[in-house]
């Protein structure tokens, strides 16, 4: 299994789509092993953000996700890192295509609603910005035998 680092950005959250979006990683099957809501503080934003650092939109990106409360949220599947880029859909809403998070409920290049690890050095790299070790629950979902057959038993272990 793969974790992941989701976070559901200002925008969702003054949007209320927070449930919306949070519905859909549950739907796909994926596991929520994290999940709380916070303000983005200047440090988190700046480790999230660092390699953007020189882009022309960095100040904005910046003032952006330390605007209002976000949720963030450790996501655990088998390939969960590639599935949740491919739901949140391409950058900027309207490149995003229909039935991806971002197709559906965004219309523009800097309101994108949500972010997730793009690679699992990212993830290993993002999660720590939010979360301490024991704020990450390891437990099973009671339908995981429903979730994935048999023979994909062993891509479930951690
Ligand atoms: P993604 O979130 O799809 O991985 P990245 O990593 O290229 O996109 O960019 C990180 C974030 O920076 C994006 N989520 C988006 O909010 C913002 N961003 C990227 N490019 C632009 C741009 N040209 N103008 C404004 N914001 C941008």
């Amino acid at each position: 299994m793969e974790r992941t680092l989701v976070i559901i950005k200002p925008d969702a959250v003054q949007r209320q789509l927070v449930g919306r979006i949070i519905t859909r990683f549950e739907s796909k099957g994926l596991t929520l092993a994290g999940l709380k809501l916070l303000k983005v503080n200047k440090n988190q934003a700046q480790k999230l953000y660092g390699a953007h650092k020189k882009k022309s939109f960095y100040r904005g990106l910046m003032k952006f996700i330390t605007a209002g409360p976000v949720v963030v949220v450790v996501i655990k599947g088998v390939q969960a890192i590639a599935i949740c880029r491919k739901m949140l859909g391409a950058t900027f809403g309207p490149d995003a295509d229909p039935g991806t998070i971002r197709g559906d409920f965004a219309a523009s290049i800097s309101y994108n609603l949500v972010h997730a690890s793009d690679s699992a050095e990212s993830s290993k790299y993002e999660i720590p910005i939010f979360f301490r070790s024991n704020e990450i629950i390891s437990y099973d979902l009671h339908n995981i035998k429903w979730i994935y057959h048999p023979e994909e038993e062993k891509e479930l272990e951690i």
